[in-house]
Protein backbone atom coordinates (compact mmCIF):
# COMPACT_ATOMS: atom_id res chain seq x y z
CA UNK A 1 0.00 0.00 0.00
CA UNK A 2 1.35 3.29 -0.96
CA UNK A 3 1.43 6.34 1.44
CA UNK A 4 0.78 9.96 0.48
CA UNK A 5 3.07 12.50 2.76
CA UNK A 6 1.29 15.55 2.47
CA UNK A 7 2.76 19.26 3.31
CA UNK A 8 0.33 20.86 6.35
CA UNK A 9 1.26 24.46 5.02
CA UNK A 10 -0.52 23.67 1.80
CA UNK A 11 -2.24 20.55 1.73
CA UNK A 12 -0.09 19.75 -1.07
CA UNK A 13 1.35 15.88 -1.41
CA UNK A 14 5.42 15.88 -1.22
CA UNK A 15 5.75 11.97 -1.45
CA UNK A 16 4.52 9.00 -2.14
CA UNK A 17 5.63 6.00 -0.83
CA UNK A 18 5.81 2.24 0.13
CA UNK A 19 4.29 1.09 3.01
CA UNK A 20 5.80 -1.71 5.13
CA UNK A 21 3.94 -4.53 6.50
CA UNK A 22 4.64 -7.31 8.82
CA UNK A 23 6.63 -9.02 6.38
CA UNK A 24 8.93 -5.88 5.89
CA UNK A 25 9.14 -5.45 9.22
CA UNK A 26 10.37 -8.81 10.18
CA UNK A 27 12.92 -8.35 7.26
CA UNK A 28 13.97 -5.94 8.98
CA UNK A 29 14.27 -6.70 12.39
CA UNK A 30 16.05 -10.03 10.10
CA UNK A 31 18.66 -7.53 8.73
CA UNK A 32 19.44 -5.84 12.24
CA UNK A 33 20.04 -9.30 13.90
CA UNK A 34 22.69 -10.00 11.25
CA UNK A 35 24.35 -6.66 11.64
CA UNK A 36 24.77 -7.25 14.93
CA UNK A 37 27.75 -9.10 15.68
CA UNK A 38 30.11 -7.44 12.93
CA UNK A 39 28.80 -3.69 14.68
CA UNK A 40 30.35 -5.17 18.17
CA UNK A 41 33.32 -6.26 16.56
CA UNK A 42 34.04 -2.76 16.01
CA UNK A 43 36.51 -1.32 17.61
CA UNK A 44 35.23 1.87 19.94
CA UNK A 45 37.35 4.67 18.37
CA UNK A 46 36.39 3.37 14.83
CA UNK A 47 32.29 3.30 16.09
CA UNK A 48 32.96 6.69 17.35
CA UNK A 49 34.46 7.55 14.41
CA UNK A 50 31.39 6.36 12.09
CA UNK A 51 29.48 8.84 14.14
CA UNK A 52 31.56 11.63 14.31
CA UNK A 53 31.42 11.29 10.33
CA UNK A 54 27.38 11.30 10.52
CA UNK A 55 27.57 14.10 12.56
CA UNK A 56 29.60 15.95 9.88
CA UNK A 57 27.46 14.77 7.18
CA UNK A 58 24.26 16.10 9.04
CA UNK A 59 26.20 19.48 9.08
CA UNK A 60 26.88 19.12 5.52
CA UNK A 61 23.62 18.72 4.73
CA UNK A 62 21.73 20.76 7.40
CA UNK A 63 19.74 22.81 5.11
CA UNK A 64 18.76 20.03 2.86
CA UNK A 65 17.01 18.32 5.76
CA UNK A 66 15.72 21.55 7.59
CA UNK A 67 13.70 21.94 4.45
CA UNK A 68 12.35 18.37 4.38
CA UNK A 69 11.12 18.81 7.89
CA UNK A 70 9.75 22.22 7.50
CA UNK A 71 7.72 20.95 4.40
CA UNK A 72 6.65 17.42 6.13
CA UNK A 73 5.58 18.87 9.52
CA UNK A 74 4.87 22.43 8.75
CA UNK A 75 7.56 24.18 10.87
CA UNK A 76 9.14 27.59 10.60
CA UNK A 77 12.38 26.86 8.64
CA UNK A 78 14.27 29.10 11.90
CA UNK A 79 13.39 26.36 14.08
CA UNK A 80 13.96 23.36 11.52
CA UNK A 81 17.66 24.86 11.46
CA UNK A 82 18.29 25.25 14.82
CA UNK A 83 16.89 21.21 15.23
CA UNK A 84 18.63 19.83 12.82
CA UNK A 85 21.86 21.53 14.15
CA UNK A 86 20.99 19.62 17.80
CA UNK A 87 20.75 16.29 15.26
CA UNK A 88 24.14 17.00 14.77
CA UNK A 89 24.94 17.99 17.80
CA UNK A 90 23.56 14.49 19.42
CA UNK A 91 25.34 12.34 17.34
CA UNK A 92 28.82 14.37 17.82
CA UNK A 93 28.01 14.04 21.83
CA UNK A 94 27.63 9.93 21.19
CA UNK A 95 30.70 10.08 19.19
CA UNK A 96 32.72 11.13 22.31
CA UNK A 97 30.97 8.95 24.49
CA UNK A 98 31.34 5.74 23.01
CA UNK A 99 34.63 5.24 25.06
CA UNK A 100 33.48 6.83 27.84
CA UNK A 101 31.21 5.02 29.26
CA UNK A 102 33.07 2.49 31.46
CA UNK A 103 32.25 -0.59 33.93
CA UNK A 104 33.78 -0.68 37.19
CA UNK A 105 35.76 -2.72 39.52
CA UNK A 106 34.48 -3.79 42.32
CA UNK A 107 36.67 -5.07 45.80
CA UNK A 108 35.47 -8.44 46.21
CA UNK A 109 37.23 -11.75 48.32
CA UNK A 110 39.34 -14.20 46.18
CA UNK A 111 39.76 -12.38 42.77
CA UNK A 112 38.60 -9.31 40.85
CA UNK A 113 34.69 -8.15 39.81
CA UNK A 114 34.50 -5.92 37.26
CA UNK A 115 31.42 -4.74 35.35
CA UNK A 116 30.93 -4.40 31.42
CA UNK A 117 28.76 -2.46 29.48
CA UNK A 118 27.33 -4.60 26.89
CA UNK A 119 24.43 -4.07 23.63
CA UNK A 120 21.06 -5.31 24.23
CA UNK A 121 21.16 -6.46 20.46
CA UNK A 122 18.24 -4.64 17.83
CA UNK A 123 16.38 -1.93 19.07
CA UNK A 124 13.07 -0.87 18.13
CA UNK A 125 12.76 3.06 17.99
CA UNK A 126 9.04 4.77 17.39
CA UNK A 127 9.06 8.19 17.00
CA UNK A 128 5.83 10.94 16.58
CA UNK A 129 5.74 13.65 14.30
CA UNK A 130 6.24 16.80 15.95
CA UNK A 131 9.98 16.61 16.35
CA UNK A 132 11.06 13.62 13.71
CA UNK A 133 14.81 13.70 13.01
CA UNK A 134 15.34 15.10 16.52
CA UNK A 135 13.80 13.07 18.76
CA UNK A 136 15.24 9.58 16.62
CA UNK A 137 18.41 11.30 16.92
CA UNK A 138 17.93 10.57 20.48
CA UNK A 139 17.63 7.33 20.42
CA UNK A 140 19.83 6.81 17.50
CA UNK A 141 23.04 8.05 19.22
CA UNK A 142 23.16 6.12 21.92
CA UNK A 143 21.73 3.02 20.66
CA UNK A 144 25.05 2.80 18.21
CA UNK A 145 27.36 4.16 20.41
CA UNK A 146 26.34 1.23 22.69
CA UNK A 147 26.81 -1.61 19.99
CA UNK A 148 22.98 -1.82 19.47
CA UNK A 149 21.71 -2.00 15.94
CA UNK A 150 18.63 -0.55 15.07
CA UNK A 151 15.03 -0.47 13.15
CA UNK A 152 13.82 2.63 13.39
CA UNK A 153 10.15 3.59 13.15
CA UNK A 154 9.06 7.25 11.94
CA UNK A 155 5.57 8.34 12.57
CA UNK A 156 3.17 7.75 9.48
CA UNK A 157 3.01 11.65 8.81
CA UNK A 158 6.81 12.60 8.51
CA UNK A 159 9.07 9.68 7.07
CA UNK A 160 10.92 11.86 5.21
CA UNK A 161 13.47 13.45 7.28
CA UNK A 162 14.36 9.82 8.91
CA UNK A 163 14.83 7.88 5.51
CA UNK A 164 17.55 10.85 4.34
CA UNK A 165 18.93 10.44 7.89
CA UNK A 166 19.76 6.23 6.67
CA UNK A 167 21.38 7.57 3.41
CA UNK A 168 23.41 9.52 5.02
CA UNK A 169 24.41 6.48 7.71
CA UNK A 170 25.50 4.67 4.85
CA UNK A 171 27.51 7.72 3.12
CA UNK A 172 29.33 7.90 6.64
CA UNK A 173 30.48 4.28 6.36
CA UNK A 174 28.41 2.86 8.55
CA UNK A 175 27.58 -0.54 7.46
CA UNK A 176 24.33 -1.58 6.07
CA UNK A 177 22.04 -3.57 8.29
CA UNK A 178 23.03 -1.13 11.43
CA UNK A 179 20.63 1.41 10.88
CA UNK A 180 17.16 0.10 9.32
CA UNK A 181 14.16 2.90 8.77
CA UNK A 182 10.59 1.36 8.13
CA UNK A 183 7.74 3.61 7.28
CA UNK A 184 4.33 2.14 8.42
CA UNK A 185 1.83 2.54 10.35
CA UNK A 186 2.42 2.12 14.13
CA UNK A 187 -1.17 -0.08 14.60
CA UNK A 188 1.43 -2.64 12.08
CA UNK A 189 5.07 -2.05 12.14
CA UNK A 190 5.09 -0.19 15.36
CA UNK A 191 3.39 -2.99 16.85
CA UNK A 192 5.58 -5.83 15.47
CA UNK A 193 8.65 -4.51 16.65
CA UNK A 194 7.23 -4.12 20.16
CA UNK A 195 5.78 -8.25 19.99
CA UNK A 196 8.98 -9.39 17.86
CA UNK A 197 11.32 -12.23 20.41
CA UNK A 198 14.09 -10.66 18.50
CA UNK A 199 13.90 -7.03 19.29
CA UNK A 200 15.32 -6.39 22.83
CA UNK A 201 13.77 -2.92 23.60
CA UNK A 202 11.14 -0.22 22.45
CA UNK A 203 12.59 3.40 22.82
CA UNK A 204 9.32 5.17 22.43
CA UNK A 205 8.75 8.48 22.27
CA UNK A 206 4.40 9.75 21.69
CA UNK A 207 1.30 9.57 23.33
CA UNK A 208 0.94 8.16 26.80
CA UNK A 209 -2.41 6.25 25.07
CA UNK A 210 -0.19 4.13 22.58
CA UNK A 211 2.67 4.44 25.63
CA UNK A 212 0.81 2.04 27.70
CA UNK A 213 -0.10 0.24 24.73
CA UNK A 214 3.52 -0.19 24.48
CA UNK A 215 4.27 -1.45 27.64
CA UNK A 216 1.72 -4.16 27.76
CA UNK A 217 2.68 -5.14 24.40
CA UNK A 218 6.99 -5.35 25.78
CA UNK A 219 5.61 -7.83 28.70
CA UNK A 220 5.35 -11.21 26.27
CA UNK A 221 9.02 -10.83 25.76
CA UNK A 222 10.38 -8.41 28.82
CA UNK A 223 11.45 -6.15 26.27
CA UNK A 224 13.38 -3.14 27.73
CA UNK A 225 11.02 0.20 26.93
CA UNK A 226 12.00 3.62 27.18
CA UNK A 227 8.59 5.67 27.10
CA UNK A 228 8.70 9.51 26.62
CA UNK A 229 4.95 10.44 26.67
CA UNK A 230 2.61 13.53 26.65
CA UNK A 231 2.86 16.52 29.46
CA UNK A 232 1.02 19.59 30.50
CA UNK A 233 3.95 21.16 32.11
CA UNK A 234 3.37 24.11 34.00
CA UNK A 235 5.26 27.81 33.48
CA UNK A 236 4.86 28.70 37.14
CA UNK A 237 4.83 32.59 37.27
CA UNK A 238 5.72 34.48 41.04
CA UNK A 239 4.85 38.08 41.69
CA UNK A 240 8.26 39.37 42.22
CA UNK A 241 9.71 37.58 39.06
CA UNK A 242 10.55 39.83 35.94
CA UNK A 243 7.08 39.84 34.56
CA UNK A 244 8.00 42.23 31.46
CA UNK A 245 10.40 38.73 30.80
CA UNK A 246 8.10 36.13 32.15
CA UNK A 247 5.38 37.71 29.42
CA UNK A 248 7.56 38.24 26.43
CA UNK A 249 9.03 34.24 26.35
CA UNK A 250 6.10 32.31 27.79
CA UNK A 251 4.20 32.66 23.93
CA UNK A 252 7.35 30.59 22.37
CA UNK A 253 7.31 28.18 25.84
CA UNK A 254 3.54 27.31 24.23
CA UNK A 255 3.21 28.06 20.85
CA UNK A 256 6.59 27.22 19.79
CA UNK A 257 5.98 23.71 16.77
CA UNK A 258 2.64 25.50 16.99
CA UNK A 259 2.29 23.86 20.94
CA UNK A 260 3.19 20.56 19.22
CA UNK A 261 5.78 19.68 22.14
CA UNK A 262 5.72 17.42 24.77
CA UNK A 263 7.49 20.58 26.74
CA UNK A 264 4.61 23.19 25.82
CA UNK A 265 4.26 24.99 29.03
CA UNK A 266 0.81 24.84 28.19
CA UNK A 267 -0.97 25.70 31.74
CA UNK A 268 0.74 28.82 32.75
CA UNK A 269 0.08 29.53 37.02
CA UNK A 270 0.56 33.36 37.57
CA UNK A 271 0.27 35.04 41.75
CA UNK A 272 -2.66 36.56 42.40
CA UNK A 273 -1.23 39.85 42.75
CA UNK A 274 0.33 39.92 39.59
CA UNK A 275 -2.14 38.15 37.90
CA UNK A 276 -3.92 41.23 35.93
CA UNK A 277 -0.93 42.79 35.21
CA UNK A 278 0.83 39.88 33.52
CA UNK A 279 -2.35 38.88 31.92
CA UNK A 280 -1.98 42.07 29.60
CA UNK A 281 1.92 41.42 29.08
CA UNK A 282 0.97 37.81 28.13
CA UNK A 283 -1.81 38.96 25.56
CA UNK A 284 0.11 41.93 24.20
CA UNK A 285 3.68 39.17 23.68
CA UNK A 286 1.13 36.78 22.64
CA UNK A 287 0.01 39.39 19.53
CA UNK A 288 3.34 39.46 18.35
CA UNK A 289 3.88 35.70 17.27
CA UNK A 290 4.11 35.78 13.59
CA UNK A 291 2.34 32.94 12.37
CA UNK A 292 2.70 32.17 8.30
CA UNK A 293 4.43 30.37 5.70
CA UNK A 294 6.82 27.97 7.44
CA UNK A 295 9.72 28.62 4.24
CA UNK A 296 9.48 32.19 5.64
CA UNK A 297 12.61 33.15 8.14
CA UNK A 298 10.74 35.38 9.58
CA UNK A 299 7.66 33.20 10.29
CA UNK A 300 7.63 31.57 14.20
CA UNK A 301 4.89 29.43 14.19
CA UNK A 302 3.22 27.32 10.86
CA UNK A 303 0.11 25.05 10.94
CA UNK A 304 -0.62 22.04 12.94
CA UNK A 305 0.46 18.93 11.46
CA UNK A 306 -3.00 17.38 9.89
CA UNK A 307 -6.60 18.02 9.85
CA UNK A 308 -7.35 15.49 11.88
CA UNK A 309 -5.18 16.95 14.49
CA UNK A 310 -6.64 20.51 14.05
CA UNK A 311 -10.12 18.80 15.01
CA UNK A 312 -8.78 17.62 18.15
CA UNK A 313 -7.23 21.29 19.17
CA UNK A 314 -10.27 23.04 18.47
CA UNK A 315 -12.30 20.60 20.46
CA UNK A 316 -10.73 21.93 23.70
CA UNK A 317 -11.18 25.51 22.63
CA UNK A 318 -15.28 26.39 24.32
CA UNK A 319 -16.63 29.59 24.15
CA UNK A 320 -14.92 32.93 23.90
CA UNK A 321 -11.12 32.37 24.67
CA UNK A 322 -8.91 35.43 26.35
CA UNK A 323 -7.15 36.03 22.98
CA UNK A 324 -6.85 34.10 19.47
CA UNK A 325 -4.62 35.66 17.31
CA UNK A 326 -5.02 35.61 13.33
CA UNK A 327 -3.81 32.76 10.70
CA UNK A 328 -3.29 33.02 6.88
CA UNK A 329 -5.87 32.64 4.71
CA UNK A 330 -5.92 30.13 2.36
CA UNK A 331 -5.22 25.99 2.40
CA UNK A 332 -3.17 24.61 5.76
CA UNK A 333 -4.04 23.18 8.95
CA UNK A 334 -4.10 26.48 10.76
CA UNK A 335 -4.69 27.07 14.19
CA UNK A 336 -4.68 30.52 16.21
CA UNK A 337 -2.16 30.67 19.12
CA UNK A 338 -5.02 31.11 21.77
CA UNK A 339 -5.27 31.70 25.32
CA UNK A 340 -7.83 30.60 27.70
CA UNK A 341 -8.51 31.33 31.70
CA UNK A 342 -9.05 28.15 32.96
CA UNK A 343 -9.01 26.70 36.45
CA UNK A 344 -6.80 23.70 36.87
CA UNK A 345 -10.12 21.01 36.88
CA UNK A 346 -11.00 22.02 33.79
CA UNK A 347 -10.28 19.35 30.77
CA UNK A 348 -8.23 22.33 29.05
CA UNK A 349 -6.19 22.51 31.74
CA UNK A 350 -5.76 18.24 32.37
CA UNK A 351 -5.06 16.94 29.01
CA UNK A 352 -2.46 17.42 26.82
CA UNK A 353 -4.01 19.71 24.17
CA UNK A 354 -0.53 19.30 21.80
CA UNK A 355 -1.62 22.70 19.88
CA UNK A 356 -1.05 26.27 20.60
CA UNK A 357 -3.83 26.72 23.14
CA UNK A 358 -2.50 27.97 26.85
CA UNK A 359 -4.54 27.95 29.74
CA UNK A 360 -3.88 31.13 32.36
CA UNK A 361 -4.56 29.81 36.16
CA UNK A 362 -3.95 31.94 39.11
CA UNK A 363 -2.71 31.31 42.45
CA UNK A 364 -2.69 32.23 45.46
CA UNK A 365 0.60 31.54 47.44
CA UNK A 366 4.27 29.27 46.89
CA UNK A 367 2.55 26.23 48.62
CA UNK A 368 -0.93 26.63 45.89
CA UNK A 369 1.40 26.83 43.13
CA UNK A 370 3.25 23.56 44.26
CA UNK A 371 -0.03 22.00 44.70
CA UNK A 372 -1.39 23.15 41.11
CA UNK A 373 1.83 22.32 39.13
CA UNK A 374 1.25 18.76 40.59
CA UNK A 375 -2.58 18.07 40.67
CA UNK A 376 -1.55 16.31 37.02
CA UNK A 377 -1.11 13.02 36.03
CA UNK A 378 1.45 14.23 34.19
CA UNK A 379 5.06 15.14 35.14
CA UNK A 380 7.81 16.24 32.04
CA UNK A 381 8.71 19.86 32.25
CA UNK A 382 8.34 23.12 34.00
CA UNK A 383 9.46 26.99 34.07
CA UNK A 384 9.52 28.77 37.29
CA UNK A 385 9.75 32.62 37.43
CA UNK A 386 11.00 34.44 40.51
CA UNK A 387 13.90 36.84 41.80
CA UNK A 388 14.53 33.99 45.23
CA UNK A 389 16.60 31.91 44.33
CA UNK A 390 15.89 29.65 47.72
CA UNK A 391 12.07 29.89 46.56
CA UNK A 392 13.06 28.70 43.37
CA UNK A 393 15.26 25.92 44.40
CA UNK A 394 12.57 24.97 47.23
CA UNK A 395 10.54 24.81 44.25
CA UNK A 396 12.17 22.77 41.92
CA UNK A 397 12.54 20.36 44.43
CA UNK A 398 8.92 20.07 44.37
CA UNK A 399 7.58 19.58 41.73
CA UNK A 400 6.64 16.46 40.05
CA UNK A 401 8.39 16.69 37.01
CA UNK A 402 11.88 15.26 35.33
CA UNK A 403 13.30 18.36 33.59
CA UNK A 404 12.84 22.29 35.10
CA UNK A 405 14.35 26.00 34.18
CA UNK A 406 14.30 28.54 36.31
CA UNK A 407 14.01 31.97 34.47
CA UNK A 408 13.71 30.33 31.20
CA UNK A 409 11.64 28.37 29.21
CA UNK A 410 14.35 25.60 27.84
CA UNK A 411 13.94 22.04 28.09
CA UNK A 412 16.33 20.34 26.41
CA UNK A 413 20.09 20.09 26.61
CA UNK A 414 22.27 17.25 24.43
CA UNK A 415 24.43 17.08 28.00
CA UNK A 416 21.27 16.68 30.09
CA UNK A 417 19.15 14.19 30.82
CA UNK A 418 15.30 14.52 29.74
CA UNK A 419 12.28 12.46 30.80
CA UNK A 420 9.51 12.27 32.71
CA UNK A 421 8.10 11.38 35.62
CA UNK A 422 4.06 10.19 36.48
CA UNK A 423 2.34 9.61 33.61
CA UNK A 424 5.34 11.28 31.30
CA UNK A 425 6.88 7.96 31.06
CA UNK A 426 9.94 6.77 32.61
CA UNK A 427 13.95 6.29 31.19
CA UNK A 428 16.08 9.23 30.17
CA UNK A 429 17.15 10.33 26.66
CA UNK A 430 20.15 12.38 26.19
CA UNK A 431 22.98 12.94 28.42
CA UNK A 432 25.39 10.37 29.51
CA UNK A 433 22.57 8.73 31.02
CA UNK A 434 20.95 7.75 28.11
CA UNK A 435 23.64 5.30 27.30
CA UNK A 436 22.39 3.31 30.18
CA UNK A 437 18.64 2.58 28.63
CA UNK A 438 20.97 1.54 25.42
CA UNK A 439 22.99 -0.98 27.49
CA UNK A 440 23.03 -3.76 29.74
CA UNK A 441 25.62 -4.26 32.73
CA UNK A 442 27.15 -7.29 32.84
CA UNK A 443 28.99 -8.45 36.12
CA UNK A 444 32.39 -10.80 35.57
CA UNK A 445 34.07 -12.44 38.43
CA UNK A 446 37.77 -13.43 37.72
CA UNK A 447 39.05 -15.54 40.28
CA UNK A 448 43.08 -15.48 41.32
CA UNK A 449 43.43 -18.37 43.98
CA UNK A 450 45.94 -20.69 42.79
P1 LIG B 1 1.38 8.60 18.99
O1 LIG B 1 0.10 8.56 18.29
O2 LIG B 1 1.50 7.94 20.31
O3 LIG B 1 2.45 7.99 17.96
C1 LIG B 1 3.80 7.88 18.27
C2 LIG B 1 4.41 6.78 17.43
O4 LIG B 1 3.84 5.53 17.84
C3 LIG B 1 4.13 6.92 15.95
O5 LIG B 1 5.26 6.50 15.22
C4 LIG B 1 2.97 5.96 15.75
O6 LIG B 1 2.87 5.49 14.43
C5 LIG B 1 3.36 4.85 16.70
N1 LIG B 1 2.24 3.96 17.10
C6 LIG B 1 0.93 4.19 17.03
N2 LIG B 1 0.24 3.10 17.48
C7 LIG B 1 1.16 2.19 17.84
C8 LIG B 1 1.09 0.88 18.38
N3 LIG B 1 -0.07 0.28 18.64
N4 LIG B 1 2.24 0.22 18.64
C9 LIG B 1 3.44 0.79 18.40
N5 LIG B 1 3.56 2.03 17.88
C10 LIG B 1 2.45 2.73 17.60
O7 LIG B 1 1.90 10.06 19.22
P2 LIG B 1 1.93 11.24 18.17
O8 LIG B 1 0.53 11.71 18.01
O9 LIG B 1 2.72 10.88 16.97
O10 LIG B 1 2.79 12.32 18.97
C11 LIG B 1 2.23 13.12 19.93
C12 LIG B 1 2.48 12.61 21.32
O11 LIG B 1 3.88 12.38 21.52
C13 LIG B 1 2.10 13.61 22.37
O12 LIG B 1 1.41 12.97 23.41
C14 LIG B 1 3.43 14.12 22.88
O13 LIG B 1 3.43 14.61 24.18
C15 LIG B 1 4.28 12.94 22.76
N6 LIG B 1 5.68 13.36 22.71
C16 LIG B 1 6.43 13.12 23.81
C17 LIG B 1 7.74 13.54 23.81
C18 LIG B 1 8.58 13.27 25.01
S1 LIG B 1 10.16 13.34 24.77
N7 LIG B 1 8.09 12.97 26.15
C19 LIG B 1 8.27 14.16 22.71
C20 LIG B 1 7.48 14.38 21.61
C21 LIG B 1 6.16 13.95 21.63
P3 LIG B 1 1.93 6.21 13.34
O14 LIG B 1 1.84 7.64 13.70
O15 LIG B 1 2.66 6.00 12.09
O16 LIG B 1 0.65 5.50 13.40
Amino acid sequence: MTLTVLNPATEEPIAELEQAGVEETDEAVARAKEALPGWRSVAPADRSRLLRRLATLVEENAEDLARIESRNVGKPISGARGEVGMVAQVFHFYAGAVDKHYGDTIPVSGGVAATFREPLGVVGLVVPWNFPLNIASWKIGPALACANTVVLKPAELTPLSALRLAELALEAGIPEGVLNVLVGKGSVVGQRLVGHVDVAKIGFTGSTEVGRLVMRGAAGTIKRVTLELGGKSANVVFADADLERAAATAPYAVFDNAGQDCCARSRVLVERSAYDRFLELLVESTGKVVVGDPEDDATEMGPLVSAAHRELVASFVEGEPLFRGPVPDGPGFWYPCTLVEAANEDRIAREEVFGPVAAVIPFEDEADAIRIANDTPYGLSGSIWTRDGARALRVARALETGVLSVNSNSSVRVQTPFGGFKQSGFGRELGMQALDGYSEVKSVFLSTEV
